[in-house]
């Protein structure tokens, strides 16, 4: 490159992921590259759809409900949300807990994370709002707040545990638990199963935002690796698998084509496709069963008159 302008660092491990799932039996690439800013803008909008029913249902059985979780929560506990917490979930949260001892966000993306810190700061003065740039899936170390808090509670909003499979999500959970430590717990967003065509609808919405959502993909991987996808080739698919429980959204391709990333070239064929996300759905059985597995027991959980989606309250053993 030889114009001025400021370059962001390619980390190669990154790009060598990406290469990596494109050489998949099925091309695939993470969901996390949804989200630059058009990405994440268009992920808001799509939370407002009618459609979309996750995040106006979360909302609902939190406000409903905030009171119980609150007590459960209990005084002087450090609430550590994995994400960065710009959202109305947190707080309303944050409003209703009783003298946190502490908040603290984690995220991988250190601009997103220090820019809602802030606003947190700014809304909640007495609070002591610890920040952990940090990846998540991966042990990390807890900040010490002032306060010595008396539990640690892991937030995890959104039903964002869907993207993961089941293994991955095993693994996840465990990191909560060593994160909760003794007497922690889990607060977490769950969606669950239910008539797939109420499913298959919140991502094929008919505005076309879930399809634009998906295609961005595409432009952020462009301007960021240097990729060259003709974003008009690729058509936005979201279909519900029953026997897995999970949405499975593609990128397919509409002509047989080629596409290069960082110095490798790839063909797909017409109607091949790139898997972009999975959104698992759960019965409440079969997470209960999950997050035994990994240590929690369900101590509550709260949902929707529909039973659309579950907020639930997982306590350490
Ligand atoms: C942010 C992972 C919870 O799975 O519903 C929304 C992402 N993808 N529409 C979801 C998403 C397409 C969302 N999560």
């Amino acid at each position: 490159m030889t114009n001025n302008a400021a370059q962001r660092i390619v980390p190669d491990d990154e790009l060598d992921e990406l290469i990596d799932g494109l050489r998949q039996p099925e091309m695939m690439i993470s969901p996390k590259y949804f989200y630059d800013e058009r990405g994440s803008q268009l992920f808001d909008e799509i939370t407002r759809l009618p459609e979309y029913y996750p995040t106006e249902t979360e909302l609902g059985i939190m406000r409903d409900n905030i009171g119980e979780m609150a007590s459960l929560v209990g005084k002087q506990a450090s609430l550590i949300e994995f994400g960065s917490g710009s959202s109305l979930k947190t707080r309303i949260l944050l409003e209703h807990l009783d003298e946190l001892a502490a908040y603290v966000p984690v995220d991988i993306s250190e601009d997103h994370l220090l820019q809602s810190a802030r606003q947190i700061r700014e809304d909640f003065p007495d609070l002591d709002v610890l920040p952990v740039v940090a990846d998540f899936t991966q042990p990390f170390q807890l900040p010490t707040p002032e306060v010595m808090p008396v539990r640690n509670v892991v937030y995890f909003p959104g039903s964002t545990i869907g993207n993961f499979t089941h293994d991955a999500a095993h693994e996840l959970l465990l990191v909560m638990h060593e994160e909760a430590g003794a007497g922690g717990a889990l607060l977490i967003g769950v969606d669950l199963q239910k008539d797939p065509e109420i499913i298959e609808r919140a991502y094929n919405d008919s505005a076309g935002l879930t399809a634009e959502f998906n295609r961005n993909m595409l432009r952020h991987l462009n301007r960021e690796f240097g990729a060259d996808f003709d974003l008009d080739a690729f058509a936005h698919s979201a279909e519900y698998n029953e026997e897995e429980g999970r949405v499975e959204i593609r990128l397919v391709s509409e002509q047989d084509q080629e596409f290069t990333l960082g110095d490798e070239s790839f063909s797909i064929g017409k109607d091949e496709a790139i898997l972009t996300e999975y959104s698992h759905k759960y019965t409440l059985d079969g997470f209960a069963a999950m997050a035994e597995a990994a240590g929690f027991r369900v101590e509550r959980v709260w949902m929707d008159d529909e039973r659309l989606f579950s907020v639930q309250y997982l306590v350490r053993l």
